[in-house]
C-alpha cells in the first residue's frame, strides 16, 4: 500500500499545476486530521450546533484532508488597487478556484478508490443554509483542526501562506497522520491578536460589515451580491475580498 499523505499532496499539486485556469496559483497546502479529533464535535458547541461530523459525510471516516489553494500575489494585487471596486481578477479567481477545488475533491475520490480507499467531499463554497448564511461543513474550521493556520479578526482562517486563497476538504475511510493533535498550541498569525496592531482588515471593508467586535455576515453578504450584479457574466460571482488584502493576505506574521 502507498503511503497515502505523499500522494494526496503530490495528487493535489499536480491537479494545481494542470488547471486549465486563468488564476495562477502559490504552491498548495495539505493537511490532515483524525476524524475522531474532540474538536469537530466542539465546533457544535463553539460554532454551529448542527455542524456535521466527519462520520455524517462518510459513516466509516477515519480521516480528514484538507487543502488550501492560494492565489498568485497579483490577484491580491489587483484587488487592492481600489478601495471599493472589485478587481474582476478576484472574481475570475473564486469562480475559477470553487470549480478546481471541487474537480480537485472529485478526481481524488475516484483516485482513491481506484487504491481501495473511500472518501466523500462537500462543495467548495454555496452549501449555507440562505437565511442564517451558516454552512454545515466549515472548510476553514477543518483546516484550523488540521493545523495549516490561526483566525484572524477577520474572520478568516490565515495559513503560513497568508488567508488569500480558498479551502477544500475530503473525509478519507483510511487513517493518516494527523498534520496537528488536539491541545496543540496555535501559532497566533493575526498581528492585531497578537498585539492589537494593525486593523487593516476592518479599514478596508467597504460597507462597515466588519469591525473590532464582529462580521455582520447580511450585510456583508448584500455587498457581495451587488457584486456578483456587476460580474454576471462570470456566473455566481458573489465576492469582494477586502478585507483579504492585508499584511496578512499573503504571509502570517511572524
Ligand atoms: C457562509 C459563508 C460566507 C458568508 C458568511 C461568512 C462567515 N464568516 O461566516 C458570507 C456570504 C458573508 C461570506 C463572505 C465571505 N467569504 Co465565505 N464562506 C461561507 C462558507 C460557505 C461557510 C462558512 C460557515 O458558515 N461555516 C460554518 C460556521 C459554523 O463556521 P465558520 O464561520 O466557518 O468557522 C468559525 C468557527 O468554526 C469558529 N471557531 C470558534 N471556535 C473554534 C474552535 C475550533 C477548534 C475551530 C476549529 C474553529 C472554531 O471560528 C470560525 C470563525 O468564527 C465557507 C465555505 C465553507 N463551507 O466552509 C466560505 C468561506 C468561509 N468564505 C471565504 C471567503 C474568502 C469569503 C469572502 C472573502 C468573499 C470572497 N470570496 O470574496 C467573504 C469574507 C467575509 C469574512 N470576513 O469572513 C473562504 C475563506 C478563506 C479563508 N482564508 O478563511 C471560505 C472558507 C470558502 C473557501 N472554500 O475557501 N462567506
Ligand atoms: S488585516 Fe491585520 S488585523 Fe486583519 S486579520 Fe489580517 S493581520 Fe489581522
Ligand atoms: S468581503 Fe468585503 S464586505 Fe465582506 S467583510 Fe470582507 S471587506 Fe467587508
Amino acid at each position: 500500500m502507498i503511503r497515502l499523505e505523499p500522494f494526496i499532496a503530490a495528487f493535489v499539486q499536480r491537479e494545481v499545476d494542470r488547471a486549465d485556469t486563468e488564476t495562477r496559483y502559490r504552491p498548495p497546502l495539505v493537511g490532515f486530521a483524525d476524524a475522531a479529533d474532540p474538536r469537530f464535535l466542539q465546533l457544535r458547541e463553539v460554532a454551529e450546533p448542527t455542524h456535521l461530523l466527519p462520520g455524517d459525510l462518510l459513516p466509516a471516516a477515519r480521516s480528514v484532508v484538507s487543502f488550501f489553494l492560494p492565489f498568485a500575489e497579483e490577484i491580491v494585487k489587483a484587488n487592492r488597487a481600489q478601495p471599493r471596486e472589485v478587481a474582476c481578477q478576484w472574481a475570475l479567481a473564486y469562480v475559477e478556484t470553487n470549480a478546481l477545488i471541487n474537480r480537485i475533491a472529485q478526481r481524488l475520490i475516484t483516485s482513491l478508490a481506484e487504491r481501495g480507499v473511500q472518501a466523500a467531499a462537500e462543495p467548495a463554497t454555496h452549501n449555507w443554509d440562505p437565511v442564517t448564511l451558516i454552512s454545515r461543513w466549515s472548510h476553514k474550521s477543518v483546516a484550523a483542526i488540521a493545523g495549516l493556520g490561526s483566525f484572524g479578526l477577520h474572520h478568516m482562517l490565515i495559513t503560513d501562506a497568508g488567508c488569500a486563497g480558498r479551502f477544500g476538504s475530503l473525509v478519507l475511510d483510511a487513517a493518516l497522520e494527523p498534520t496537528s493533535a488536539p491541545g496543540t498550541a496555535v501559532r497566533e498569525r493575526c498581528r492585531y491578536l497578537r498585539d492589537g496592531s494593525c486593523m487593516i482588515c476592518v479599514q478596508r471593508c467597504p460597507v462597515g460589515a466588519l469591525t473590532e467586535k464582529g462580521l455582520d455576515k447580511r450585510r456583508c453578504y448584500e455587498w457581495l451580491l451587488q457584486v456578483a450584479d456587476r460580474f454576471r457574466q462570470l456566473g455566481l460571482a458573489d465576492v469582494c475580498g477586502k478585507c483579504a488584502t492585508g499584511p496578512c493576505a499573503f504571509e502570517s506574521a511572524v
